[in-house]
């Protein structure tokens, strides 16, 4: 078993219920607070919920990014619009154990965790003292975005 860590985002729609049933449909056994933030990278969009899933999977690296693939699918994801845009449901890879994974379609940690407040910020209520692979903790990383976004 591999603890992993998911972002959970949602800018239409009952936003909340979208997180809140996402949660639950990759098993999340802890759920971090949600949170609203401002739409980052494209910004014409609705504000955002966020939240951070505690996953315990038995699926390796790609099979569990493909269940999370699923699972937006599942609650009516479209994928149409552009990059960064507004979503039903986003459902990102963050960390899974220890891993550094680079694969087609996979990078974790996931490549603009470190940019994002919206990540840090709900992974540091779950896991403060976490260390990301290749850097330092989560509260470090957290603490180095504090006063640049
Ligand atoms: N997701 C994005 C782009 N911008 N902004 C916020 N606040 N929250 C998000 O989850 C988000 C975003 C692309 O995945
Ligand atoms: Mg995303
Ligand atoms: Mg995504």
């Amino acid at each position: 078993m591999k603890l992993a860590y998911v972002g959970l985002g949602a800018n239409l729609g009952d936003r909340e219920a979208m997180i809140r049933r996402a949660a639950g449909l990759i098993g999340a056994i802890r759920l971090s607070p949600i949170v609203e933030t401002e739409p980052w990278g494209y910004a014409d969009q609705p504000m955002f919920l966020n939240a951070v899933a505690e996953v315990d999977t038995p699926l390796p690296a790609l099979a569990l990014l493909g269940h999370l693939l699923d699972v937006e699918r599942r609650l009516g994801r479209d994928r149409s619009g552009p990059r960064f845009g507004p979503r039903t449901i986003d459902l990102d890879l963050l960390l899974y154990g220890d891993e550094q994974i680079s694969a087609p379609g996979l990078e974790v940690p996931h490549p603009r965790l470190l940019e994002r407040r919206f990540v840090l910020e709900p992974l540091a209520a779950l896991v403060p003292a976490l260390k990301i692979p290749g850097n330092g903790t989560v509260s470090e990383a957290l603490a180095g975005i504090q006063s640049s976004s």
